[in-house]
């Protein structure tokens, strides 16, 4: 028998006490040899680990990757099973994420073919087991294998423009579709466990979901909910549900589902951070047969609210409107990824982290994009801690899909399960048939390229029907109280009435040929998507290539690029901005300016644009691995130039800043926050030496969702134009103090001044792995970007405008500090 570990969620009063979590060899599918496979991990991890494949970030060393998947892959364990755990009513083995196709065995007898990556498959299996030693053997079908056949057998192939395999079957598959590739990833298809299997034991009931549903909420508070428990198998008889909250029930399941309602008097509802409190609520569920046997007992922890979506026709056009609690929210925030190309690697801390980045990125909320994959729970519960609301797209991404009723079923047992687990989360908003299926087909020349027509054409268009508007939004309805749309975006982008309508994904600047200003004109009802690329930092760059391959025509810099757009949008750009860069180190940096600017005049167009446009998300947050893409954070939890600036673009009470046409410069307080308060504003204006020029203060009372022009000219006397810095300082309606600067220059001013700037440790508290860094500045300096080779260091600001004398950046990290020398900077 191999390591014993006890589930996080026991089930109760098992004679079993601690459930088996399995460990794994695998068979090499060239050289025969038995590897150790740990408990869980891709094929491809258990090669790195091996020592027989690099790392696959490194390089050009993907290519080493490809011929995993032209082989099956055998995995095998071995555990023991006494004979008091033959007590139990049912032993169960657990496989939350099998990646993907694998026929399972069980001591010979076929237990079955999982099918699908984003669901849990459960066998009860105590008439299979022996007591003693027991075999259970895994053979893995990678996709291409598994559906080669059909593939070359089929009439047409079903769009799937990302897959980059010549066999391109990502849309039959149910597994994240990034992996086969995409404009942000490299393909590494993984093959195995993505998480732990484990024989587990239980009694009486088996429960897959539990789940809180909001029902309605009446003026003075009284909510009405629902408390659900969703069971593998119907339970005839009578159980007795006891709650710390709303005492003793008895009650049957009903199609597999016990469900209790309740009501709450003066019900402290959850809101999205900056608009109320995240009240949770704690109950307690022990569950018992009517003679008293406990058979079920969990903690329960859930919210009350109700989100809908307004979709209608209005004086513009078509609204997309995001109500929680009744109230319209402007929603701020930006598309999540998958955190890494390998799932297996990806732990709890790591997805609690990104939603505390996110929260401290002002966002309230985060839209979960379709390509990758329903995320844990550790994630929703982050969320519904720090007010982040949640936009959950269902897992189907920039391909067309299958209609056929395999197909179908596969997705309906998916959905069954995740639809209650996410849904039982307040932060989780609006569920979202897709990622970009519905404009792929009618804009993308899906037809011409994949020679679709006729009766083939009609079956696509009637197997996206079935799937995004009956399916999905029948099971929605029937396990959440949450709204449903169908796709994202419902617009395209590109002509001017578009931009009226509905949700919008604005790609005319990098898959058109828009120029940048038109981030702050093309703006949506509600903006899912928009964004730049940029490079990631130097010390992310020397985790995959060496200085001397520092070249936009270095075949390493041009592998990791994935966008066919390619590097020269970013020189572009970058170019028009800034001008040329005089080395590469300048273009990765100029490259984050450029990205920084783009979100920036969005994000200010966006907001100021209130109440016609009702959301802003950029594109994309994060990154599966280290290459140029569009996130604002890179793979190694370093932030770029975009994340600092769109912290303070996303403030709930901010100072943005529009410029209608160039160096004629606007500035607007705005306020999304629920109350009405008394905002105290002071500016100072500096001449470049650091002399100030003017001062002035004022008050405004600020109601929500209200914005105000400062007029400048009128309060600043003739600066309102000039080559002057403006700093803004002023009060949210907690009485906390803000500040931000802007600089009325050029864009490009002064790229190539001379460089006497210094930096020096101020203090340092390796107690608390914080310190100051001194930046002594000799004249006045733009978009000053402290870096350490030291990854993930935490600043409390960068890329900032500095006048001439002493500043200081604070800095948290993590294990070893960084030294002085590991620090570096760069500025205009
Ligand atoms: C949208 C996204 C992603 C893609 C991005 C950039 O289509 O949904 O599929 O990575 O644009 O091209």
């Amino acid at each position: 028998m191999k390591k014993l570990f006890i589930a996080s969620q026991l089930i109760f009063s098992s004679v079993m006490a601690q459930d088996q979590v399995l460990n794994w060899t695998v068979e090499h599918a060239v050289t025969k040899e038995v590897l150790d496979a740990g408990t869980h991990g891709s094929v491809q991890e258990i090669l790195i680990k091996k020592g027989e494949l690099p790392d696959p970030f490194y390089g050009k060393n993907e290519e080493k990757f490809g011929w995993i998947e032209n082989h099956t892959w055998e995995f095998e364990s071995t555990f023991t099973v006494d004979d008091t755990s033959f007590q139990n009513d049912f032993l169960e083995l657990i496989f939350p994420f099998v990646d993907v196709y694998a026929e399972l065995y069980l001591n010979d007898s076929l237990l079955g073919v999982t099918q699908n990556a984003f669901r849990p498959y459960r066998f009860e299996v105590k008439s299979l087991l022996k007591h003693g030693e027991n075999k259970i053997r895994a053979k893995f079908y990678p996709p291409v294998l598994f559906h080669k056949e059909m593939y070359e057998k089929a009439n047409y192939h079903l769009p799937a423009p990302n897959d980059v395999h010549e066999i391109a079957i990502a849309p039959y598959t149910r597994k994240p579709q990034y992996q086969f590739g995409w404009d942000w990833s490299l393909r590494m298809n993984t093959i195995g466990f993505m998480k732990p299997v484990s024989l587990n034991a239980s009694n009486g009931i088996r429960v897959v979901n539990k789940n809180v549903v909001t029902r309605s909420i009446d003026e003075q508070l009284t909510a009405t909910i629902d408390l659900e428990l969703h069971l593998i198998e119907n339970q005839t008889e009578d159980l007795i549900w006891k709650s710390k909250l709303f005492g003793e029930s008895v009650l049957r399941a009903e199609k597999g589902v016990i469900r209790r309602s309740e009501t709450i008097d003066k019900a402290q509802l959850w809101w999205p951070r900056g608009h109320g409190d995240q009240h949770l609520y704690n109950d307690e569920w022990t569950i018992s047969t009517i003679d008293g046997k406990v058979i079920y007992s969990s903690d329960v922890r859930f919210g009350i609210k109700q989100s809908k979506l307004i979709n209608e026709k209005d004086q513009w056009g078509t609204n997309y409107e995001i109500w929680f609690n009744n109230k319209p929210i402007f929603c701020k925030g930006g598309d999540y990824i998958p955190q890494d190309v390998f799932p297996a690697r990806v732990k709890d801390e790591d997805l609690r982290k990104m939603v505390e980045q996110l929260a401290a990125t002002n966002f309230n909320m985060v839209r979960v994009w379709g390509g990758g994959y329903y995320p844990d729970d550790a994630f929703f519960e982050a969320c519904d801690e720090l007010g982040i609301m949640v936009w959950q797209d269902f897992m189907f991404a920039c391909a067309m899909y299958p209609g056929n009723p395999d197909f179908l079923l596969n997705v309906q047992e998916e959905i069954e399960y995740q639809i209650p687990r996410i849904a039982s989360h307040p932060s989780v908003t609006i569920f979202n048939g897709n990622n970009e299926v519905s404009v792929a087909w009618k804009y993308w020349g899906f037809q011409v390229r994949y020679n679709i027509y006729g009766k083939d054409a009609d079956e696509v268009q009637a197997s996206y029907d079935r799937l995004f508007k009956e399916l999905i939004p029948t099971k929605v309805n029937q396990f959440s109280a949450q709204p449903y749309i169908h796709t994202s975006p419902l617009s395209h982008w590109g002509k001017d009435e578009f931009y009226d309508n509905g949700s919008q994904h604005y790609w005319g600047v990098w898959h058109g040929k828009d120029p940048m200003e038109d981030f702050a004109k093309k703006i949506g009802r509600f903006n899912a998507e928009y964004g730049f690329q940029s490079f990631p930092e130097y010390s992310t760059l020397l985790n995959f290539s060496t200085k001397d391959q520092w070249s936009l025509q270095s075949d390493v810099m041009k592998h990791h690029q994935k966008s066919y757009v390619g590097n020269l949008m970013i020189e572009k750009h970058a170019n028009l901005l800034y001008g040329k860069a005089e080395n590469f180190e300048q273009f990765i940096y100029l490259s984050q300016l450029t990205q920084s600017h783009a979100v920036s005049i969005a994000v200010s167009g966006h907001r100021l644009n209130f109440p016609r446009c009702m959301g802003t998300l950029y594109w994309q947050v994060n990154d599966v691995w280290s290459a140029p893409t569009w996130s604002s954070i890179d793979y190694y939890w370093n932030w770029k130039a975009l994340n600092y600036h769109v912290k303070k673009d996303y403030e709930d009470v901010a100072i943005l800043r529009k410029e209608p046409t160039p160096n004629q410069f606007e500035y607007y307080l705005i306020s999304d926050v629920p109350q009405t308060f008394t905002c105290k504003v002071h500016f100072e204006i500096f001449d470049l030496k650091g002399k100030k020029l003017a001062e002035n203060h004022f008050k405004k009372v600020m109601s929500q969702n209200e914005n105000m022009k400062i007029c400048l000219g009128e309060l600043a006397g003739n600066y309102a134009n000039q080559n002057v810095v403006v700093k803004f300082k002023w009060t949210t309606a907690e009485g906390k103090e803000l500040t931000r600067d802007f600089s009325q220059l050029p864009i490009a001013y002064n790229k190539a001044g001379n460089d006497d700037s210094k930096i020096s440790i101020h203090c340092h508290d390796s107690a608390r792995k914080e310190m100051t860094i001194k930046v002594d500045v000799k004249r006045y300096v733009r978009n000053f970007w402290l870096f350490s080779e030291k990854a993930g260091l935490q600043f409390d600001d960068n890329f900032v405008d500095l006048l001439p004398g002493d500043h200081f950046f604070k800095i948290k990290y993590e294990g070893e500090a960084p030294s002085l020398e590991s620090f570096g900077f760069q500025h205009l």
